[in-house]
């Protein structure tokens, strides 16, 4: 299944006068701000969220999981579904690999199909939570962390291999997620634990390709429910400071304790110019990895308030953080969900590029938090689902995504295409 360039010029031409009328309006409303609403929609349509090949089909949960029919049942069928999801948003422009689910037998033939779909390959991620059919030692008790220094360097090899497929696919960077840690008091050494983790990343680092980066994911519990060896950004950053110039932290909205104030976890990131990364998605209780912005998307557009003031106020040359969506579908179809993940990152965006940095820093600096309130508060309400579309129309992709997917049954079309009993590898 394509979306062909007919598809999106017959519904956005039976959308268009709304759009112009919607559109118009929002330009004259932002024009009183002095703000160029098409000067926006054009920063917004540069912003490019990756898909990681594990999205694409059904989660599950431990208790159980639900089909979806029509799950890319290959790796070149995922690259089809970002495609589909890049041609109907025009933001989903980049693959997030991971290896060993998703391991291209042809690498030279796999960068084409993407390139043909104007995908590239975005940061690969390296598994060593889990114990692949014939792998000759287990990580039941911790990979880059174990008390086993052949264990350390299986799981040293598997990152470096990671990285050598990632290169075949033009990918710059990788993600390290580690879970290891201890279930119980005791367990572990924390200390050492910690002391081998660092002594295994800056053993992956030393092997880095000079124009790759590294970045390194934190969490605080689960699967590890006593003590992660990497537990919050700080260690992580620790962890990166440690390892050098070109390995940064990897922010997950869903790798936080409740309560956890993410967007100063940003400030402080950016201020030290070690945040590489940035993974997507919204949580009520935990690591629930349900769409980004569908709980919390006041949170969210905080985040990007201070992701946007660190871009702009960049001291610390903080590279541009690489986005992707890191979420889990499990009773929504995943790419309905993605779409709608896509728009809430784009939007959270665009309201923080309305923030009157000017005003707000005058504000701060005469202590008036009501009138800061308004400032920020002004900007995440105002209605810019217009300026997304407008952003959309940019780069010829759907004034409503989720509209044109529905009406071209591209669901139905793909379980004909695939069966209904074809299941994604992922999680
Ligand atoms: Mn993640």
């Amino acid at each position: 299944m394509k979306i062909e360039a007919h598809h999106i010029q017959g519904h956005n031409a039976r959308m268009m006068e709304r759009h112009r009328e919607d559109f118009g309006f929002l330009q004259h409303q932002l024009g009183r701000r002095g703000l160029d609403a098409a000067e926006l929609a054009g920063q917004v349509a540069g912003l490019q969220v990756a898909i990681p090949s594990w999205a694409l089909g059904a989660g599950g949960t431990r208790f159980g999981r639900f089909s979806i029919g029509g799950e890319p049942g290959s790796l070149e069928q995922k690259i089809e579904d970002v495609g589909l999801l890049h041609a109907l948003t025009g933001s989903a422009g980049a693959i997030s690999l991971h290896i060993p689910w998703d391991i291209p037998a042809d690498a030279a033939a796999v960068k084409a199909q993407a390139s043909a779909l104007g995908l590239r390959f975005d940061a690969v991620n390296s598994n060593t939570f889990q114990d692949q059919r014939g792998q000759a030692l287990s990580y039941k008790f911790g990979s880059l962390c174990h008390a086993d220094s052949a264990v350390r360097e299986q799981a040293v090899e598997h990152n470096l291999e990671v990285i050598r497929i990632g290169q075949a696919l033009g990918s710059k960077s990788i993600t390290v997620w580690l879970a290891d840690g201890a279930s119980f008091p005791g367990q572990h050494n924390m200390r050492r634990a910690l002391q081998r983790t660092l002594d295994s990343l800056q053993h992956i680092y030393s092997q880095l390709p000079g124009d790759w980066k590294m970045y390194i994911e934190y969490k605080p519990c689960e699967p590890s429910f006593y003590s992660m060896v990497i537990p919050d950004w700080g260690t992580s950053c620790l962890l990166a400071s440690e390892c050098g110039d070109r390995a940064y932290s990897l922010v997950d909205l869903g790798h936080h304790l409740p309560n956890t104030n993410i967007e100063q976890a940003v400030a402080t990131l950016m201020m030290r110019g070690k945040l590489g990364g940035f993974h997507f998605n919204d949580s009520k209780y935990g690591d629930d990895d349900l769409t980004v912005g569908c709980i919390k998307p006041y949170q969210l557009f905080l985040i990007f308030n201070e992701l946007v003031y660190g871009m702009n106020n960049n001291t610390a040359g903080n590279p541009p953080p690489a986005w992707m969506i890191d979420a889990s579908h499990n009773v929504k179809d995943p790419l309905e969900d993605l779409i709608q993940s896509l728009e809430a990152v784009r939007l959270a965006y665009a309201q923080a590029l309305l923030v009157d940095a000017a005003a707000l820093e005058e504000a701060q600096e005469n202590n008036d938090p009501a009138r800061a309130q308004e400032i920020l508060q002004d900007a995440f309400r105002t209605d810019l689902r217009p300026l997304l579309g407008e952003a959309r129309l940019l780069s010829g992709a759907a004034l409503n995504p989720l509209g044109l997917y529905r009406s071209l049954g591209v669901r139905n079309r793909l379980i004909g295409e695939r069966g209904r009993a074809t299941v994604a590898t992922g999680l």
